[in-house]
């Protein structure tokens, strides 16, 4: 991997190798996805062990230990260990994620969105987050919020957070001497989505999400010179399915 790079799945992949990303939102009510969660979870929290420096992983709103007894976490520790021990110590675990990251100073990296009672990001360091996400305030807010084509603070319809209009993504921006609010938490088909006239850019690195949606996933690397680029891919070939081609046979022409 080339140095200096920052790589995004999800949302941010820092500093060669710094890595955020909404590990348990992938197994959204799909059964099949119920068996793989631990496995992605254990493996980015080695990766995070071999490579503190290098790796960030970002808290989620499924990384609680509410949403993940409602999403499959908790009975898929249960199934494979025969009791909670191993979702406790997760969910433990995961109260000590930050919340937020910033790149360069410029690109400010969550998985949510924005939070009426939040104007400058040391509003943000100076709140209490190692704890379950709350239901409401600003720390549920960051992990739940979406931007949306409607100007100001918005009721939304996922019954937690805010939906925030392009005049808040601007005044926060131009507040915090930002550049880019890069943040994941909603399916966009591309893998990736500019809204708020790029201030505001949604990453989606789930490729065909539930094996049924037939997205693209993305990561988003910025280089030395700050430049964005967006690396699309679809999803790897499953074990055991058949190797079906997507051309138009001959003899249909
Ligand atoms: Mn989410």
């Amino acid at each position: 991997m080339p140095k200096k790079h920052a790589y995004y799945i999800d949302i941010v992949l820092h500093r060669k190798f710094q890595l955020t990303v909404n590990i348990l939102e992938r197994g959204f009510a799909e059964y099949k996805l119920y068996f793989y969660q631990l496995t992605d979870v254990k493996l980015l929290v080695a990766l995070k062990v071999r490579y503190p420096q290098r790796i960030t992983i970002l808290r989620g709103n499924h990384e609680s230990r509410q949403i993940t007894q409602v999403y499959g976490f908790y009975d898929e520790c249960l199934r494979k260990y025969g009791n909670a021990n191993v979702w406790k110590i997760f969910t433990d675990l995961f109260d000590f994620f930050p919340l937020t990251a910033l790149v360069e100073s410029e690109i400010f990296c969550l998985h949510g969105g924005l939070s009426p009672s939040i104007e400058t990001l040391d509003n943000i360091r100076n709140f209490d987050r190692v704890q379950e996400v709350p239901h409401e305030g600003p720390m549920c807010d960051l992990l739940w919020s979406d931007p949306d084509d409607r100007c100001g603070w918005g009721i939304s319809p996922r019954g937690a957070g805010y939906t925030f209009g392009q005049d808040i993504s601007e005044q926060f921006n131009h507040t915090n001497n930002l550049k880019l609010i890069a943040r994941a938490h909603q399916l966009v088909m591309e893998g990736f989505n500019w809204a708020h006239e790029q201030k505001v850019v949604t990453i989606f690195s789930a490729p065909n999400y539930c094996y049924r949606c037939g997205n693209m996933a993305s990561i988003l690397e910025v280089d030395d010179c700050k430049d964005h680029t967006f690396i699309q891919f679809e999803p790897a070939p499953r074990c055991g399915e058949p190797d079906v081609t997507r051309r138009t046979p001959d003899y249909f022409l």
